[in-house]
């Protein structure tokens, strides 16, 4: 039980909610550091009920904040998935939704100064090594999170986003396709392995004998289904250079069917044990780059855009993602828009 609080913001970053800290409010020993963040997040817990997480991966995520370390960055930015029920802390992924919320902290807590009516931040997303740049609505010198922008899954409008990727291509897995093909069978389910931003393995929803339309509980209720999917994730870990990945929370598993409402392709996201409720920025980066090979689920589904904007269907509408296509094909950026809004900001009490 720790008597003194430490310095935290509680920020909505798309459509996930985390605490944000600044590096020096935490111990620089990870393994202390960990502890500290289950403690205060009330994990292993499925209710997290003695702590601040909200008792779902997306609402149990941590960002811990610095001066960059880097000169083409403003801030260094290391994403944690803290996990609900066990007690477990993963810095095997990045999160595009905790991301949008960075520039907005960084600001907040005098990493980064205002520079006029829109404050661009470049920020070092250190669990992959890639920089992203964020513009933030900064009139009057302060961050404002007003705005007429609405996104899938969070209610009302707020201030854009905007964020812009480079080179994410083999972000955790080292290459695009980590085992050099577009499609691997595993299990006797065709996949693509595939990490543009995010480590993906992209399945048919048909393979698994569902339309790809189930909710988000209908999913989580089907115990049989998810040992399926586990299956085949710890066989592709180390296929995408990942390692035993039993105690981290990637690769995603995507399951992709047929557009129903005019976008790319729709999508229903295991990350990696519950199912998101809409998609991952990385992950939807990514699936949008797996629509476009030759062959694999995606391909086989997907309806393409003209215009390099990628709408990717989830359970709670669609999120729309850029590519920058080259002539050759090649992959060379992706863009998103999001809103993000700090929500408290305060002394947490870990137990
Ligand atoms: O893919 C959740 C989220 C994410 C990841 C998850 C994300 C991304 O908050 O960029 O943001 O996949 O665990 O949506």
């Amino acid at each position: 039980m720790s008597e003194d609080g430490i310095r935290c913001l509680w920020m909505r970053g798309g459509t996930s909610k985390g605490a944000y800290f600044l590096a020096k409010d935490l111990p620089a020993d990870p393994a202390a550091r960990d502890d500290l963040l289950l403690r205060i997040m009330g994990s292993p817990d499925p209710r997290q009920i003695d702590g601040i997480g909200g008792a779902d991966p997306l609402t149990s995520k941590v960002a811990v904040l610095s001066p960059s370390s880097r000169a083409d960055a403003d801030v260094d930015y290391l994403f944690l998935q803290v996990f609900v029920d066990q007690a477990l802390v993963s810095g095997a992924q990045g999160c595009g939704n905790i991301l949008a919320a960075v520039g907005p902290a960084a600001i907040e807590r005098g990493l980064v100064p205002v520079a006029g009516e829109e404050t661009q931040v470049r920020i070092h997303m250190v669990n992959s090594g890639e920089v992203a740049t964020a513009k933030i609505a900064t009139p009057g010198g302060r961050v404002s999170y007003r705005g007429p922008t609405g996104i899938a899954g969070v209610p009302g409008t707020h201030a854009a986003v905007p964020l812009l990727f480079f080179g994410i291509a083999g972000s955790m897995c080292g290459a695009l396709l980590p085992t050099g093909n577009s499609v691997d069978v595993i299990d006797g389910a065709a996949a693509t392995l595939i990490d543009n931003g995010m480590p993906c393995v992209i399945l048919s929803a048909t393979d698994f004998g569902l339309s790809g339309m189930e909710t988000r509980e209908e999913l989580e209720a089907d115990a049989a289904l998810k040992a399926r999917i586990e299956a085949i994730r710890l066989k592709a870990g180390p296929m995408m250079n990942l390692g035993d990945v039993k105690d981290t929370s990637v690769p995603k598993m995507t399951l992709v069917s047929p557009p129903r409402a005019g976008g790319v392709l729709s999508t229903r996201t295991f990350i990696p044990h519950r199912v998101h409720a809409s998609v991952g920025v990385f992950a939807a980066i990514t699936v949008a780059t797996a629509s476009r090979l030759a062959a694999g689920p995606a391909a086989a589904v997907a309806v393409q855009p003209e215009d390099g904007r990628f709408r990717i269907e989830h359970p709670t509408g669609e999120m729309e993602v850029f590519l920058d296509i080259a002539e050759d094909g090649t992959i060379r950026g992706a863009g998103n828009i999001r809103t993000a809004r700090k929500l408290f900001d305060g002394l947490v009490f870990p137990r």
